[in-house]
């Protein structure tokens, strides 16, 4: 049995049950097989055995009590994945779907990703099976102070740096912070996201939805092509998928759907700047559903269905794992739809992966084309630490910089193992390599 595989059963007996994180496991060991053919330092340090179990795994209690005055207990989870490049770095997901194995998922895709930015980050993820959806802000802010009592003890601006993600926005991470502060007595960089007047950066809330459309920019020059007059398809309606749609529309770009967990809305018309300013209203404001958009605009709403059936150039899931199937992978290929940029962590499905892979489509995975974030979350950081705050414009080309040189060094890796245009195997790869080489040098710990 060859390295990978032993490794592979004793992870996936370890972790038994655990889907999502077996999942994301499984396809960056795929992608491993020459890298470990080449370098037998790497089995020798027994690197994959420490690589896919979390250094720390955090799980606690979060009590509340909500409007009515009654009790409630929700679980709270930060994974401190691996260390080896910097802080433990990544957000907190709210949402009632979240448990150990979906954390430690995100947790282990972020450990590679963070390497791929060329930064100096460690991976972490956290969270809580809390739902935002249909708090008041007092419950909300409730809840939030009770997560950030426990997980003060275990976060800092050298340590740990949570952020972000699914149900975790500006309002959540304002209440965390301020009960950081409280508790702690010190205003540092321990949470990035952080409003502009305290602290946070200008182009953060924009950094993953730009991020991810210039990666699709990125993998369409490989074939000079751009954005101009290319009918895009958006799932979600969060912080990524607004960002996303507004990015595509500079570009020259058309977005004819978004979604939220009802359904989709599917506008021929195109989801213009004004359209998408009153979609911005909705959902960080007044936190409505999309099928208002229907309504406003005149546009379809398809109840209960995901947008891959609507036929595009480009697609750019923005909302949870292993929303693309192997059905709608090929839907989406049978329409033609010949790029896809994940603003999502994990949202094709092994199946659906395969398919683009096979189909040798432009398509960025998750760890690539969503880097954007975390990677202007350690500008956050960069600028925390001088106590300075760049421009719109600075923060912007640093990004764009960021993101052009993950798809180059993805392509290198991918032209380098023998699978040109594989993006999949390319980030995996030159994601793995930093971080393997800095637990080298770091010895067994
Ligand atoms: P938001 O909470 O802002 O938005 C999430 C969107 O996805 C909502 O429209 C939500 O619909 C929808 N959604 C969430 N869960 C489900 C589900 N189980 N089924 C159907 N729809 C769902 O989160 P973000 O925009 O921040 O995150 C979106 C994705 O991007 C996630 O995969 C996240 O991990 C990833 N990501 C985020 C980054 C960031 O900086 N925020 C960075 C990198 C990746 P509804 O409101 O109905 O639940
Ligand atoms: O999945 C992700 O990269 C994020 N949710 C952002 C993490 C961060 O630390 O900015």
């Amino acid at each position: 049995m060859s390295y990978i595989e032993r490794v592979w059963e004793k992870v996936s007996q370890r972790n038994a049950g655990e889907v999502e994180f077996l999942q994301a496991v499984r396809e960056v060991l795929d992608s491993l097989g020459p890298v470990m053919e080449r370098n037998p330092k790497y089995e020798a340090a027994g690197i994959l055995e420490r690589i896919v179990e979390p250094e720390r795994q955090i799980i606690f209690r979060v009590p509340w009590i909500d409007d009515k005055g009654k009790a409630q207990v929700n679980r709270g989870f930060r994974f401190e994945f691996n260390s080896a490049l910097g802080p433990y770095k990544g957000g907190l997901r709210f949402h009632p779907s979240v448990n150990q194995s979906v954390l430690k998922f995100l947790g282990f895709e972020q450990v590679f990703k963070n390497s791929l930015t060329t930064l100096m980050m460690g991976g972490g993820k956290g969270g809580s099976d809390f739902d935002p959806k249909g708090k008041s802000d007092r419950e909300v802010m409730l809840f939030c102070q009770s997560f950030m009592t426990e997980l003060q003890r275990h976060i800092g601006h050298h340590t740990d740096v949570p952020a972000g993600d699914i149900g975790v926005g500006g309002r959540e991470l304002g209440y965390m912070f301020g009960q950081y502060k409280r508790i702690r007595n010190e205003f540092t960089g321990v949470l990035t996201g952080k409003g502009i007047t305290w602290g946070g950066s200008l182009m953060r809330p924009e950094a993953t939805g730009y991020g991810a459309v210039y990666f699709a920019e990125e993998m369409l020059k490989t074939r000079n092509e751009t954005f101009k007059g290319k009918i895009c398809t958006v799932s979600g309606s969060g912080n990524v998928a607004q960002y996303t749609v507004e990015k595509i529309n500079e570009l020259g770009g058309k977005v004819v759907t978004l979604s939220d967990s009802g359904g989709t809305i599917y506008d021929r018309e195109g989801i213009t700047a004004e359209k998408l300013a009153w979609i911005m209203e909705l959902k960080n404001v007044r936190r409505g559903r999309i099928k208002e958009y229907a309504g406003k605009f005149g546009a379809e709403y398809l109840e209960g269905e995901r947008p891959w059936g609507i036929k595009c150039d480009c697609a750019f899931p923005s909302a949870t794992q292993n929303e693309i199937n192997g059905d709608d992978a090929k839907t989406l290929l049978d329409n033609g739809c010949y790029v896809v940029s994940e603003g999502a962590n994990m949202p094709s499905s092994p199946e659906a992966v395969d398919l683009f892979v096979a189909n040798r489509i432009l398509y960025g995975p998750g760890k690539a084309a969503n880097a954007g974030g975390v990677a202007t979350s350690y500008l956050e950081m960069r600028q925390n630490s001088a106590r300075v705050h760049w421009s719109r414009e600075e923060v912007d080309h640093k990004l764009n910089a960021i993101m052009v040189k993950i798809h180059e060094a993805a392509a290198a890796a991918a032209e380098e193992y023998g699978q040109p245009g594989n993006y999949v195997m390319g980030a995996n790869i030159a994601g793995f390599i930093k971080v393997a080489d800095a637990m080298l040098d770091q010895g067994i710990v």
